[in-house]
């Protein structure tokens, strides 16, 4: 998509825009990673440290979409119920009459702040204004808002700011400062407006500017203005329209959509963890079903158990999960979203030192599950049991001072085997959510042990060893593939990808099997129809075995990408230690595969 830009140099805008010139440009065409820019400035804000230690916040995206639930003329509609009036291309003037009726009575602040208090929650962040233009705050730069064009006639943004703070939170707003399907200048109306003919420095100015800085000026210190889908400024428009914003509050953080590169901290693309821990201030952000906004007919909520390891690993990796919710259009955020971060908040109240103030863990994933840091701990989260109830902490070469239980503070007994540290757990049950124990040390932990070989254990039903791991050779390389389910329910797979030739590209994965015996060898992997039927050889152990592969779909950003898991082989390891587990492949040929995991399951 190409966008045309228009800049004028505006009097009245004299630190806002330096625009002494009438300039024609041409923004090339949106990539996704442009819409989604996750590059901060690389300059640490003052103020980030309250948001490295929150490690949880609740996104709320709330607006004239969430009154629509989802339905447009008795069509349903699926994913982003956010994106409803640009899905049905509703011309602006019907969408407009939505209004009229959109009257949440049932919004109450200070349960939504409980909740957030109650749900372990330290930040909060809601749509002040998303892509469909309709301020969800009273604004006197446009009629098209909660208190002029609805029966409710009050500013919900107030109430909410003043009791999350009250609460002891942090309070943001999120703002859609390009995307403006409602105004005619702003981005990406197609239906009502010639794209061509819009100068987006006029809606700049003339209405994403004022409005930021009526939230910027009116709702007291905000934790954060949350910028999405940046378009039509230059880098040096940016960093005007940056600074213009700043001075009313420089404490507030800047999320990376501000664009190009000029955010305080980094956002991942929707729905995304990134692989492998991360330096500097990070966000996760997640929805809580399949969509942002309200829809009625979605139910597909994460559990509890899921947030719960969701939250473990963002802080395993140094970051932060803000995950969200949406509230329909009575102003009632969804029973399951109430039920399950109450829930969350439950085992936080007991384990919140394992993840609030914590930085990223020391130790590699481990088959059990992740770690996070404090100075002189190891928070070990536990998601999956050993079968032995003995818990290896692989290479740990540390002076070991004591092992317990987080809740209870039951301590356990420990030994060294090697550079190894072995646990012996207590029982607890086999659904818990994730069961954490401290082990604490004395000496630093050198970070090069992430480098460390990846567990394979007879003590777990499957060992996975994920692509982002792996050691690529050749053209074999490592790849984020993005793609959605119904619309903007974005997922994200690392794969190993570019796997065409027999003599020079390779897949190897370092391991170490700490338990000798038999195991069955399977592939996770997607086939586009060219790359079926290809025959590839894995090796481990100086054994080969051949396999063939199996069509399984194109990939298409707009579908779901189907992987197998194919069986391939069964393998006798006769001794514990370290193994070279390699995968290419036989011939020339096509794209072998793209290469999600392999799983190792051990046979008894
Ligand atoms: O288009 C929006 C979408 O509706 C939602 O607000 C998400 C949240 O990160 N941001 C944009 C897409 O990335």
């Amino acid at each position: 998509m190409k966008e045309k830009v228009t800049l004028s140099y505006n009097r009245s805008w004299p630190y806002l825009f330096f625009w002494m010139f009438l300039l024609k440009m041409t923004v090339q065409g949106q990539t996704m990673d442009e819409m989604w820019d996750n590059r901060a400035s690389g300059k640490e804000h003052p103020n980030i440290q309250w948001f490295k230690d929150a490690k949880f916040g609740l996104f709320i995206h709330w607006g004239l979409y969430s009154h629509l639930g989802g339905e447009w003329k008795g069509k349903r509609y699926y994913g982003s119920g956010e994106w409803i009036m640009n899905r049905a291309k509703i011309p602006v003037k019907e969408y407009e009459v939505a209004a009229a009726s959109f009257n949440p009575t049932q919004f109450n602040a200070d349960e939504w702040a409980q909740l957030a208090k109650d749900a372990g929650i330290k930040y909060v962040v809601i749509t002040a204004k998303h892509h469909e233009g309709f301020a969800m705050f009273d604004s006197k730069v446009s009629t098209f808002d909660i208190v002029d064009a609805t029966p409710y006639k009050r500013d919900p943004m107030k109430l909410l700011a003043d009791a999350v703070r009250k609460q002891g939170m942090q309070f943001g707003f999120y703002y859609s400062q390009f995307q403006d399907w409602h105004d005619p200048n702003g981005g990406k109306n197609t239906w009502d407006f010639d794209e061509s003919k819009k100068d987006y420095q006029t809606y700049y100015r003339q209405k994403a500017i004022p409005q930021l800085k009526e939230l910027m000026t009116n709702y007291g210190d905000l934790g954060i203005v949350w910028f999405d889908t940046p378009g039509g400024l230059t880098k040096e428009q940016t960093q005007q329209f940056v600074d213009s914003l700043r001075i009313l509050q420089p404490q507030s953080l800047f999320s990376s959509r501000v664009g190009h590169g000029l955010g305080d901290y980094r956002d991942y693309g929707d729905s995304e963890m990134p692989a492998t821990p991360i330096k500097g201030a990070w966000e996760s952000i997640y929805t809580h079903n399949d969509s942002w906004g309200y829809i009625k007919h979605d139910m597909n909520f994460k559990t509890p158990e899921t947030i719960i390891q969701l939250l473990a690993e963002a802080a395993s990796k140094g970051g932060n999960l803000m995950l969200n919710v949406g509230p329909d259009g009575s102003g009632r955020i969804p029973e399951y979203s109430v039920r399950f971060l109450r829930e969350t908040g439950k085992w936080l109240q007991i384990n919140g030192e394992s993840i609030y103030g914590t930085t990223e863990g020391l130790i590699p994933q481990q088959p059990w599950g992740v770690t996070t840091s404090k100075p002189g701990k190891q928070y070990l989260h536990v998601w999956n049991r050993p079968h032995n109830g003995e818990l290896l902490i692989p290479a740990f070469n540390r002076q070991v001072k004591k092992v317990y239980a987080l809740a209870g503070r039951q301590v356990l007994n420990w030994h060294k085997q090697g550079n190894d540290i072995r646990i012996d757990l207590p029982t607890f049950p086999i659904d818990a959510k994730n069961t954490v124990f401290v082990l604490e040390y004395m000496g630093k932990v050198p970070t090069d042990e992430k480098e460390a070989p990846l567990i394979v254990s007879g003590c777990f039903d499957e060992n996975v060893l994920k692509a982002a791991f792996a050691k690529t050779e050749g053209n074999a390389h490592i790849e984020n593939l993005t793609y959605s389910h119904y619309y903007g329910d974005w997922k994200h797979t690392t794969c190993v990808v570019g796997m065409a030739n027999g003599k020079t590209d390779k897949t190897q994965f370092d391991i170490r099997i700490t338990e000798p015996g038999d195991y069955q060898i399977i592939l996770e992997y997607a086939c586009q129809p060219e790359s079926a039927n290809q025959e590839g050889m894995l090796s481990i152990s100086d054994q080969n075995f051949y396999f063939k592969t199996l069509h399984t779909g194109s990939f298409d950003k707009k579908s779901p990408l189907l992987f197998i898991k194919q069986p391939v082989a069964t393998v006798a390891i006769e001794r514990s230690g370290q193994y070279i587990l390699d995968i290419k492949p036989v011939a020339n040929g096509q794209e072998l595969f793209k290469l999600k995991a392999v799983l190792l399951k051990p046979i008894n």
